[in-house]
């Protein structure tokens, strides 16, 4: 190796004696690839007796991108059944849109509540 006044910063050498390392006494933990898809969560909102249908199938036009008809569909499971899964997102988005959900309700006065949970 030629020698600069950096050289002893500069390791070109696979060999750790050529760089006057200690042999046999290191450990490397290689990182592991990041490779598992995230935990995903599912909004479910709840029934209650006084949201109007109108506007729960607005929010679930506007939070969770229905067409008219699957809100409709998706209001009318939650008005009978007591819940629905509206979408599945990562924690991050599902606490967003539960929190945007609630926030939304409240500014007009309509008691509708969402929760979420784990896939
Ligand atoms: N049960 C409500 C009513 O009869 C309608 C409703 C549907 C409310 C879905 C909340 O998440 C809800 N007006």
């Amino acid at each position: 190796m030629r020698k600069t006044p950096y050289s002893h910063l500069v390791s070109n050498s696979r060999n750790p004696e050529e760089e006057g390392l200690p042999v046999g006494d290191v450990a490397v933990q290689e990182t592991r690839p990041q490779l598992a898809p995230p935990p995903m969560y599912k909004v479910i909102i709840l029934n209650d007796d006084y949201t109007p249908m109108d506007f729960v199938v607005e929010i679930l036009e506007g939070f969770f991108n229905m067409d008219r008809e699957k809100a409709t569909r998706v209001m009318l499971t939650i008005h009978t059944e007591g819940e629905a899964t509206c979408g599945i997102y990562t924690r991050d988005v599902a606490e967003t849109k539960a929190a945007q959900v609630i926030d939304y309700a409240q500014q007009n006065q309509h008691p509708l509540l969402c929760r979420i949970e784990k896939t």
